[in-house]
Formats: C-alpha cells, sequence, structure tokens
C-alpha cells in the first residue's frame, strides 16, 4: 500500500547563492584527507553523534536503512580490534596482496600496523545489513551496498564539517569486528572509521586527486 503523499519543496535561490554554498562545500570536501596519525584529545559525544544522525538520512534501498553503527570507545574493545586488525592486515601486506597492489599503496605509505585504532576517541564500526527483520520477520534488504555506501559518504562529509578527522580503514577480512563486538551473522563488517582529532604532527602524503575533466563526460 502506498504511503500517503505530502509536498516537497526546496527553498528557492539564486545562482550566485547556489555556487557560494557550493564553493564552501567544496572547499570543505577539499579539505578532508585520511588521517592515520590521531591525537587521543576526547571528541564530545553529541558531537560523533550528530554525525551519525547525519549517516542515518542516507537514502538507502526501498527505505531500509539496512545498516548498523557501532562506535567504539571502551579502550579493551579498541586494542582487541587493532591486535586482529593487525593480524590480518599483517597477512595481507606481507602474503595476500598482489604486487601490483603493494605499489599502488606504497606513495600512501600504509603497512600492516595500525596503532592509531588505540589511540583515537571513537572507531565507528559500519555495518551492512543484506537482511533484517520488517515486520517480524527476516527480508532482504535491496541495494546494501549501495545504501551503507552512502551513508558513509554522508558520515565523512559530516565529521569533516564538524572538524573531525576519519580514515576508511578496510583491514580484510573483516569478519572479527562481527566477533568482538557480538553483532549477528547477518550483519557484514563494511568499513572501520576512526574518528577523532589529527595529531598535532599529523602528516599526509603529498598527493593530488585526478582532475574532474578525466572522469567527467557530458552526453556522449
Ligand atoms: N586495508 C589496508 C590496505 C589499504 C588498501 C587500500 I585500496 C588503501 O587505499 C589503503 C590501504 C590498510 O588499511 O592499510
Amino acid at each position: 500500500m502506498s504511503a500517503p503523499m505530502i509536498p516537497y519543496t526546496l527553498p528557492r535561490i539564486t545562482t550566485a547563492e547556489q555556487l557560494q554554498r557550493g564553493d564552501a562545500l567544496l572547499t570543505n570536501a577539499l579539505g578532508r584527507r585520511s588521517c592515520r596519525f590521531f591525537s587521543d584529545r576526547p571528541v564530545t559525544r553529541p558531537v560523533i553523534e550528530k554525525a551519525l544522525e547525519i549517516a542515518h538520512t542516507a537514502p538507502s534501498g526501498a527505505n531500509r536503512r539496512g545498516w548498523r553503527f557501532v562506535v567504539v570507545d571502551d579502550q579493551d574493545l579498541k586494542r582487541r580490534i587493532r591486535e586482529a586488525a593487525e593480524a590480518e592486515e599483517r597477512e595481507s601486506y606481507e602474503r595476500r596482496m598482489t604486487d601490483d597492489w603493494r605499489a599502488a599503496l606504497a606513495p600512501i605509505g600504509t603497512d600492516w600496523q595500525k596503532p592509531f585504532l588505540e589511540t583515537v576517541p571513537y572507531l565507528v564500526v559500519m555495518f551492512q545489513l543484506n537482511s533484517q527483520v520488517v515486520d517480524g520477520r527476516l527480508q532482504r534488504n535491496y541495494y546494501p551496498t549501495e545504501s551503507i555506501g552512502l551513508a558513509a559518504g554522508f558520515f565523512l562529509m559530516a565529521c569533516q564539517q564538524m572538524g573531525l578527522a576519519t580514515l576508511t580503514h578496510t583491514p580484510s577480512p573483516m569478519n572479527f569486528l562481527r566477533e568482538i563486538l557480538q553483532r549477528p551473522a547477518n550483519e557484514k563488517p563494511f568499513l572501520l572509521i576512526p574518528v577523532g582529532y589529527p595529531a598535532d604532527d599529523c602528516v599526509v602524503p603529498d598527493i593530488p586527486k585526478k582532475p574532474l575533466d578525466e572522469v567527467l563526460q557530458w552526453n556522449v
């Protein structure tokens, strides 16, 4: 049965204001970098909750919001996650990755060691729900990967807007997150996002982003 329909409007703004707002957001987006050196300075809880509230507004297949966000601020859990992530990462860096993959990562300078997983105030773990209980029965979700990807994108931009640094960390495989965080089998770990402030001596690789005109096509 279709839901009742309600009016939808957006404020009418001038082209100049559209561009001004776009520029402000672009400056912000360009300022975002993946951070691998975090301060242990605490982040006030309502701030991270706000960012999650924003993530939760993302569009999702059939409006199911097929995701779970787990915030970890417990030091012991962070340590266990670091240990498990490093074990997988060590195996990946030393054995599982192809030479091409290792070469692609060389400019970024990453390795299997992830001390930031313990330093950072929060680890946000996003789980993808390929199914969930709706109206009392387990039903499949639609476009769950696209949906959680959008939620993650919203979250990263929200954090940046609020002055928080993030990293999209992908230890692989990530099943240990489900075990450590005691999530059920229908919840698949999608992304591990450390959130906090950059360390005072934080550095990031000086690498350019591919220009837009290399990826943008108008018509055919
Ligand atoms: N998951 C590893 C390796 C890694 C992979 C890609 I693709 C990156 O852009 C960066 C790192 C890690 O997090 O170190």
